[in-house]
């Protein structure tokens, strides 16, 4: 039982330089009366977001922060969450949550916001970790019943574009997946010597080497198939720093395709392309290099797009669902019973609290779903989600490229976390995508 005893909410700044919400909750600390400890937590917020997602309360006052004050989510932290859970005990994550829903009352979170509703609900889980005197990935691990000691495949986003950069690349994500290691630290310090050798390749060609929102590169890729251009300078990053492509490192991609698809056709390098055409050269890809994984390949409402896309490529390559799925468990059973995707991303603002959260991984798991734990574009220095990703044993965290604080913060708590553990730190490595290296 964890009495509530303070709750604080206030307007901080993320990574994009606009507002959030943080919020600093207080619980009595059961191993000294008379005294508190205190867990807090800063909301991310997205760019390319889905249309399935909870609600990110902004003010629209035009005179504050070009209208996206959060000081109405505030207020409601202050006058409508903090009066319904002061002074009252929950025993459990999913009582507090379960509450905040209550007092919301709307499926999407529109009433009070998703962003503060999802402050309060992780700075409770940090709280109760506190109390327990735990690491809250720890403390995870007990409420999700997982072992907690599974350290995370980095999808490390380290080339740009889409809605995260200003470089005409549809694409929104190009990342490499250091999975060929035994250890956490030593696939982050390949993928980190992969961005360095990028930045060497695209300078020598006289390419931008400034970075977009997630730490990657943003070049402007002149002449037919950037994407591919994109592609095989990663390539050749991965081989110069001395790695093995589809040994050692492997290619991700986020296609983000809904902001590059308006009624029903894709807008593709100059051409109007249907769902088969850009399933056919996401498979052409996959033969051509060595992709293990494709998130939103297809846009959010082309659930026959998704169908097509799984149905041919499924069982070689990882079909993550984000905009699709937007960690809702309602459309995350929609895809598990139409075969639409094998994997969902993970946001947990795209929902609203930790348990909904926990649900929906857990809901992916029994389907034999992956599920990769990810950030958003706006971030912070918060690091929860390297606290989740090993607390839920989900094996794959996405935290943005290898520079910009606000991604490293994700990957330096979870050489922490490895350290910490010790040897009884798992790496997921290429395990996680053994069945689709057949
Ligand atoms: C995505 C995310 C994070 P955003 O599409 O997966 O990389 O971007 O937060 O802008 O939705
Ligand atoms: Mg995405």
């Amino acid at each position: 039982m964890f009495k509530i005893r303070n709750v604080l909410a206030r307007e901080v700044i993320d990574s994009r330089g606009f507002p959030t919400v943080e919020v600093e909750l207080s619980i009595d600390d059961p191993k000294h009366a008379g005294e508190t400890v205190t867990g807090r937590a800063i909301v991310p917020s997205g760019a390319s977001t889905g249309e399935g997602e909870a609600l990110e309360l902004r003010d629209g006052d035009n005179k504050r922060y070009l209208g996206k004050g959060v000081l109405k989510a505030v207020a409601n932290v202050r006058d409508k969450i903090t009066p319904a859970i002061l002074n009252r005990e929950f025993t459990l994550q999913s009582h507090l949550d379960d509450m905040l829903r209550e007092i919301d009352g709307t499926p999407n979170k529109t009433k009070l916001g998703a962003n503060a509703i999802l402050g309060v609900s992780m700075a409770y889980a940090r709280a109760v970790a506190a109390a327990e005197r735990l690491p809250t990935y720890k403390s995870i691990a007990k409420t999700c019943n997982s072992s907690g000691v599974t350290l995370p495949v980095p999808l490390m986003n380290i080339l740009n574009g889409g809605k995260h950069a200003d470089n005409g690349l549809a694409i929104q994500e190009f990342m490499i997946v250091p999975a060929g290691f035994n250890r956490f630290s030593d696939a982050l310090r390949a993928g980190v010597e992969v961005f360095h050798r990028l930045k060497k390749i695209l300078s020598t060609k006289g390419l931008s080497t400034a970075v977009g929102d997630e730490g990657g590169f943003a070049p402007i890729f002149s002449g037919a198939s950037p994407h591919e251009q994109a592609i095989t300078a990663i390539m050749q990053a991965i081989q110069d720093a001395g790695y093995k492509p589809g040994t050692d490192i492997f290619l991700a991609l986020d296609c983000a395709a809904s902001e590059f698809c308006e009624n029903g056709t894709y807008n593709f390098e100059e051409k109007k392309c249907t769902a088969e055409d850009m399933v056919n050269i996401y498979t052409q890809w996959a033969k051509t290099y060595p992709i293990v994984s494709i998130e939103d390949g297809l846009a959010e409402h082309d659930w026959n797009g998704w169908k097509l896309f799984t149905d041919r490529a499924g069982k070689q390559l990882q079909i993550v669902g984000d905009d699709l799925f937007v960690t809702n468990p309602t459309f995350l059973k929609k895809g598990i019973d139409q075969k639409a995707g094998n994997a969902v991303l993970i946001k947990l603002n795209q929902i609203g609290t930790v348990t909904e959260t926990l649900e929906t991984m857990r809901m992916g798991a029994q389907a034999g779903f992956n599920s990769i734990v990810s950030h958003r574009s706006g971030e912070t220095e918060d690091t929860f989600i390297a606290e989740l990703v090993v607390g839920t044993d989900a094996g794959q965290i996405k935290t943005g490229s290898a520079s910009r604080t606000d991604r490293i913060a994700k990957y330096n708590q979870l050489i922490r976390i490895e350290e910490e553990l010790g040897s009884r730190a798992k790496f997921a490595g290429r395990e996680i995508y053994k069945r689709f290296m057949k």
